[in-house]
């Protein structure tokens, strides 16, 4: 009984470990409210002001990953549900979801879609829940005549490459006459044109566009606990660097800490360059062996709540910057932190690197062509959606990452932070990863 007793309480005392190592960043999924969701489909459809808008959700799931929602879908009604189609109706204000009926070893298999789900319709404030075969009828009974169908006519987006990457990677695919199959959503067209030529086909993607580039605050707070998250992964890599390990096992150790925190993967593929690796700005196969003087360039990102993060850090193997490594990455970071300084509501990318400039003058630095300006978008994806910009705007989230590259001396400097432009400045919502010369080789010291 006692040895019972000591057994149990020593295996407690593991757990407590376990649950203290886990520190404060185990977090559980929160998500989005159903208000939030209502208030993103009231928008649009005040945007379509007239007309149907059709949305396709995620068909097949990818192969050998979990599935993940389309984007525009997911952000209209947060359902993970494969080959589900939504429609707006901008006239009335009815949202309606359309599910395939599943067949008992679906079921049994998958686990079963939300048709059969009596509270789910409350639940996501639908107007109605209904068979996928219905979906002709319903267009055919509520589209009027030369009305708008609103369709997405621009690639989706995925959580790591933007709409125009997606093209570019299609218009590469189809180099070869052999590979050149329409897309999913190209077809989709197709059959909707064909089907009803007397509506007017119109693209729903700008003002999706327009709508995801400014985040509201349940996204926001998603992204707070994602910069955390993901600030926190990186710095438990630099705390697993040390001379002869693998790329990969510095990689393990975010990719811990990242499922640990609650989210479901890497928003990428994590980049870890050592050595000559850390000139490859997507360097992502990560099995070079690290040797001491080395410096290791990360560039990694959680996928949280469906919403991603990217950051970047560069750090010494053996814990101290060489004298020209010092030089090179003061440059960057001098870079990076005047371009944080310049990043208000009103700012233009010619003001922000005039800002650079001037810092880089005053500190007698030159810039070696790094002049800083705006990132990309981020947000429920890692390259995220949104117009050209001329000025930034309060609730915009976005990546700077400045670097400078030397492959004939084997090193490269990239420091990434994603901003969260306020009303008077911006949030470093990854700060928590040093970035500071002094910090990092603290850290480093302490392994
Ligand atoms: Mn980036």
């Amino acid at each position: 009984m006692n040895g019972k007793r000591d057994r149990a309480r020593r295996l407690l005392g593991g757990f407590l470990l376990l649950a203290l190592a886990a520190g404060p960043l185990a977090a559980q999924r929160v998500g989005f409210s159903k208000d939030e969701f209502l208030r993103r489909r009231q928008a649009l459809r005040d945007r379509a002001k007239d007309g149907i808008i059709v949305l396709f959700g995620l068909d097949v799931p990818p192969e050998g990953t979990a599935p993940r929602q389309d984007n525009d879908f997911f952000y209209l009604c947060g359902v993970e549900d494969l080959g589900a189609i939504l429609t707006l109706n901008a006239r009335t204000g009815e949202t309606n979801l359309f599910l395939p009926r599943q067949s008992p070893r679906e079921e049994m298999i998958s686990g079963a879609n939300l048709l059969k789900d009596e509270s789910a319709k409350d639940r996501l404030g639908l107007s109605s829940l209904n068979d996928l075969g219905y979906f002709d009828e319903y267009l055919a009974r509520n589209a009027r005549t030369g009305a708008a169908l609103w369709l997405r006519l621009q690639p989706g987006d995925t959580v790591d490459d933007a709409r125009s990457e997606v093209l570019i990677f299609e218009a590469r695919k189809n180099r070869s006459h052999y590979n050149a199959q329409m897309t999913r959503d190209d077809f989709r067209i197709q059959r909707l044109r064909e089907r009803y030529p007397a509506f007017e086909i119109k693209d729903i993607t700008p003002h999706l566009d327009a709508l995801r580039v400014i985040k509201s605050p349940e996204e926001i707070a998603v992204l707070r606990r994602n910069g955390r998250l993901s600030a926190e992964a990186v710095r438990q890599a630099m705390l697993a660097t040390r001379p002869g390990v693998f790329e990969y096992e510095i990689e393990a150790a975010a990719r811990f800490t990242t499922l640990k925190g609650g989210a479901k993967g890497m928003a990428f593929a994590p980049i870890v360059g050592s050595g000559p690796n850390s000139c490859v700005w997507h360097h992502d196969a990560n099995g070079r062996r690290t040797e001491a003087g080395d410096l290791v360039l990360m560039d990694f990102g959680a996928d949280l709540d469906h919403m991603a993060m990217d950051i970047s850090r560069t750090w010494p193997v053996s814990g101290v910057f060489s004298r020209e490594q010092r030089e090179a990455y003061e440059i960057v970071l001098t870079v990076q932190k005047a371009c944080l300084e310049a990043y208000k509501p009103g700012a233009t990318a010619a003001e922000v690197q005039a800002h650079v400039a001037e810092v880089l003058k005053a500190k007698g630095l030159d810039g070696r062509g790094e002049r800083g300006g705006f990132g990309h978008f981020v947000g429920l994806g890692t390259h995220d959606v949104g117009p050209w910009i001329a000025r930034l705007e309060e609730g915009m989230v976005f990546a700077i990452e400045p670097g400078l590259y030397y492959p004939e001396k084997g090193f490269g400097i990239r420091i990434e932070d994603t901003v969260l432009i306020t009303q008077d400045g911006c949030e470093v919502l990854t700060r928590d990863a040093p970035k500071e010369i002094a910090e990092i080789e603290k850290l480093l010291g302490r392994r």
